[in-house]
Parts: structure tokens; C-alpha cells; sequence
């Protein structure tokens, strides 16, 4: 069988679907794929060098900061910025967006990422994951945090990084998902996964039960829909990690708001928005606590977060019908 590389499928998705593109997307890509290689060795390494541990500081979001997070956050930063073709980033680990000066080579792409989701579970080596989402900005004007700002549905691409057992790849760009895993002996993502449909129903149900009395009635009873002998649990408390179990068997995550997170856990510009428009793309649903659709919440500024629930079709409207 052809062994076909990530940037060969994304040349023969734009012959399909973009044929006058100007190469800015795929040059992107290469510079993402490229943090992503070099974050993945750090991961594979981490018990042998010192990289493990805490830095000791407390990110924007009140978390502490790995050293792991640190490290994934530069590469990511410095890649992102001079790879030419971004011209704004916003990272879930700084507290504001990051505009590309004018003199700098600049493009039209704007970039949110998570470098290092699910980094309290570095230590333990479990799977944690580097989550992207790219939008076009086309207007030469000044650029606005309020231009930038956007619903989900304008993404032009989304996916991940997971590095676990092995170090995968899945993006979109609107036409289907794919999984890519990186072959370490040629050091290239290989298709692996084609076009990833999520089943319309699966067994798995996730989400951090230990919350249960902190959640609304209506979750509660949603919860009690699943936690039962037809459903089996599963909660990795890795985002990454949990998606793409979903993805593939299908069943329903749900981090919903509670009384200590108001407004959810889950930020929508960096983790939410990017996987709602993957769990699309494989025919599931991703929603809110209101049953609102994920990808249409404008967000209110770059760090919003939101009651995250997805999964397979079947699973997702049964935890809306807790609501009716
Ligand atoms: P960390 O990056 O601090 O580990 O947070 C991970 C995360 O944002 C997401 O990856 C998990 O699904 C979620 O938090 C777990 O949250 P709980 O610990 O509240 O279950």
C-alpha cells in the first residue's frame, strides 16, 4: 500500500478543494507538524531529562504550569510566529492574543492552540495532546481583537497532536477527518485513519463523576442516563485523550458547568472549538450545557469557556432529552 504523508494529503485535498491556493496553508501545516515533532520528543523523553516536575508558576487560568507546558508553549509560539504566514496567535498558556508585527514576514492566518493539553497528567505518562484551530482573516486592515474574535464555524482547519502509545495527528479542513501517525523511522506522519466517522451510538460514557453533586439537576439526570450496566465509564481527564477514544467508539463526553465552574472548565477558543469542528466532520455533535451548538457561541473574549458535551448522535440527544 502508498504510504501517503500528512503534507501530501493536505497537497491533494487543495487540487480538490482549493486549486488556487497559494501554498500559505500548507506552509503552515509544515511549521505545526514540525512543533509537533519536536514537543513529541520532548514528551518521549520526559523521564530522562529534567523536564518533568512544575516550574513553580500559575498560568491564566490558575493552573500550575508544568515544565512540559512551558517548553510545548514556546516551541509553538516561536514556530507559530515566524513561520510567515500567521498573522495573530492566541495561546490557551498567555493571557493575551498575540498580534505578528507588520515588518515580520505576516500572512492571513490566525492560530488558537492549547500546546500541552492535559499536562497534569505528565507525570504519570499518560496521553496528553496539542490541540489547534486556524481561521482566515481576509482584510489588510488593522488588525482587532473584535475581527479575530469569531464563531467556530469560520474555522478553516482544526485538529490534534496526541502523544500517546504512539504520536498521532488528526486534522480537517472541512472535507472529512483524518488520522495520521507519525512512523518514527522515516519521522513522518503516514495515513493511518480515513476519513474518521464516529459510530452513531457507542457504549463509553465520560465525564468527571467526582462532580456530580456540584452539577445541575438536569445534568444529574443525564448522568443517571448513562450510569448504568449498558454504558461502561471511561475518564482519562486528558481532553485529548478522551476525544479521540470518542471519536473511534463512540458514546458521549461531558464536562457540563458546575458550582465551582460556573461557566464550565473547557475553553471554547483553544479545546472546545477546534474538536466541535472535528466531532462534526465525523457526523457526532458537540454542544453546550443549553444544547446550543458549540461551533455558533461567539466568544466573549480569547479565554471563554463553556460547558463542553459531545459524542455519537444517539448519546448527545439523549443527554439533551434530561432537559425536556
Ligand atoms: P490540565 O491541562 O491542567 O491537565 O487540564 C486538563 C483539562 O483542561 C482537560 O484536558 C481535561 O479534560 C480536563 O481539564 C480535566 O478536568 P478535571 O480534572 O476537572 O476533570
Amino acid at each position: 500500500m502508498a504510504e501517503i504523508s500528512v503534507i501530501e494529503h493536505i497537497h491533494s485535498m487543495q487540487l480538490k478543494w482549493s486549486p488556487t491556493a497559494t501554498g500559505q496553508f500548507t506552509s503552515l501545516l509544515h511549521d505545526l507538524i514540525l512543533s509537533a515533532k519536536i514537543i513529541s520528543r520532548s514528551v518521549t523523553k520526559a523521564g530522562l531529562v529534567d523536564i518533568l516536575g512544575g516550574t513553580g508558576d500559575i498560568n491564566v487560568q490558575g493552573e500550575q504550569v508544568q515544565k512540559l507546558d512551558d517548553f510545548a508553549n514556546s516551541v509553538m509560539i516561536y514556530r507559530m510566529k515566524n513561520c510567515g504566514v500567521v498573522c495573530a496567535l492566541g495561546s490557551e498558556e498567555e493571557d493575551e492574543l498575540v498580534i505578528i508585527d507588520k515588518d515580520k514576514a505576516y500572512g492571513n492566518y490566525v492560530i488558537f492552540f492549547d500546546p500541552l493539553d492535559g499536562s497534569s497528567n505528565i507525570d504519570a505518562n499518560v496521553s496528553i495532546g496539542t490541540i489547534f484551530s486556524i481561521y482566515r482573516v481576509n482584510d489588510d486592515t488593522e488588525l482587532t481583537k473584535e475581527k479575530i474574535l469569531c464563531q467556530g464555524t469560520n474555522q478553516v482547519a482544526a485538529g490534534y497532536f496526541l502523544y500517546g502509545p504512539s504520536t498521532m495527528m488528526v486534522y480537517s479542513t472541512g472535507h472529512g477527518v483524518y488520522g495520521f501517525t507519525l512512523d518514527p523511522s522515516v519521522g513522518e506522519f503516514l495515513l493511518s485513519h480515513e476519513n474518521i466517522k464516529i459510530p452513531e451510538t457507542g457504549k463509553y460514557y465520560s465525564a468527571n463523576a467526582a462532580y456530580y453533586d456540584r452539577w445541575s439537576n438536569e445534568d444529574k439526570k443525564a448522568m443517571d442516563l448513562f450510569n448504568h450496566g449498558d454504558y461502561s465509564l471511561r475518564y482519562v481527564g486528558s481532553l485529548v485523550a478522551d476525544f479521540h477514544r470518542t471519536l473511534l467508539y463512540g458514546g458521549i463526553y461531558m464536562y457540563p458547568a458546575d458550582t465551582k465552574n460556573t461557566h464550565g472548565k473547557l475553553r471554547l477558543l483553544y479545546e472546545a472549538n477546534p474538536l466541535s469542528f472535528l466531532m462534526e466532520q465525523a457526523g457526532g455533535l458537540a454542544v453546550n450545557g443549553e444544547g446550543k451548538r458549540i461551533l455558533e457561541i461567539m466568544p466573549e473574549q480569547i479565554h471563554t469557556r463553556t460547558p463542553f458535551i459531545f459524542g455519537s448522535k444517539k448519546e448527545v440527544e439523549k443527554y439533551r432529552s434530561a432537559f425536556n
